[in-house]
């Protein structure tokens, strides 16, 4: 019956566990403590792990997978680079009896039934957070407040989050106004270069908002070099929550990071164990984090594993 020949193959009893895993990049501090989580994990689960890393490219990544089904792996792994633009190859990987979980971003399939879980992150929740403080910290601002955003890589599901959280949070306040926002891909090298951009075209920034730890540290440069002290003369919100970020914030040159957390690696093998020993897993699995201002970070900063 078809039904079967579209189930999940089990590998025979004592055979290792094949698990390919497609990783996005290398852009950030949090890509590569969430690389080495895979990989630990994988190593102690005693997994065959075979790992590729698609440089930020979704057409890299489909290759992988292509790759992966192929070589009839047990299950394949990967954080979509971008939310769009993977049915047809989910639907390939479907169709070879192999499993499929989504780690870290999600896709915007509407038939669910292409992968059997998603772990990551709570991303529109993350923006809230930044949101929240933001609106608390400006509450008695009678001005106008000049907002510029560093959004994450185009089209990925932690840029199109952050940013929506954000916005629905900080609307209950008018004054509070984004007057700049661009991508600088997740990247030091690109935050800088665009902070760069925004310092010289704007008259007044009050407030970055960094999609991550990354890009707000290369701001950080920026800003500095414009003759400027970040965490004073412009406020700065990121999201992370990596070792250098929390340095940076320990110095008091950010003001706010919401945690995002890297360590899916032991969730994920666990996961991948469950969907070859054929068990119910559930199709959502959210991981846990909190938020840090400067004070907190300074604290907090010797337990940091990443
Ligand atoms: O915030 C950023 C990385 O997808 C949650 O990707 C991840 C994001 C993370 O490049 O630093």
């Amino acid at each position: 019956p078809t039904q079967a020949a579209a189930a999940t193959k089990a590998p025979a009893a004592g055979k290792k566990i094949t698990l390919g895993f497609s990783q996005v990049g290398a852009e950030s501090g949090w890509r590569t403590a969430n690389s080495k989580s895979v990989q630990d994990a994988a190593k102690d689960a005693g997994f065959d792990l075979k790992f590729s890393d698609a440089q930020q490219k979704q057409e890299n990544q489909i290759k992988a997978i292509r790759n992966y089904i192929q070589q009839k792996v047990d299950v394949i792994a990967f954080s979509p680079v971008v939310e769009s633009g993977w049915d047809t190859v989910l639907k390939e990987a479907k169709d070879a009896g192999i499993p499929v979980i989504l780690t870290d971003r999600a896709v915007d399939s509407k038939d669910t039934s292409l992968y059997k879980t998603f772990i990551g992150s709570d991303f529109v929740e993350e923006g809230r957070r930044a949101g929240k403080w933001l609106v608390d910290t400006y509450k008695d601002a009678k001005e106008q407040v000049n907002i510029v955003e560093l959004q994450g890589t185009t089209g990925s599901a932690p840029a199109n989050d952050r940013k929506a959280g954000f916005e629905e949070i900080i609307k209950s306040n008018p004054n509070l106004k984004i007057i700049a926002s661009q991508t600088g891909d997740f990247t030091r090298a690109k935050g800088k270069e665009v902070m760069q951009a925004f310092l010289k075209a704007q008259k007044k920034i009050d407030v970055l908002y960094a999609h991550n730890d990354d890009m707000a540290l290369g701001a950080i440069q920026a800003i500095e070099a414009a003759g400027l002290k970040p965490g004073k003369d412009i406020i700065i919100i990121s999201v992370d929550g990596v070792k250098d970020g929390f340095v940076a914030a320990g110095e008091g040159k950010i003001n706010f990071i919401v945690e995002c957390n890297p360590l899916l690696g032991p969730q994920l093998m666990q996961a991948v164990k469950d969907v070859v020993d054929g068990k119910e897993v559930t199709k959502r699995i959210v991981t846990k984090e909190g938020v840090f201002t400067s004070e907190d970070a300074k604290r907090e900063l010797p337990n940091r594993q990443y």
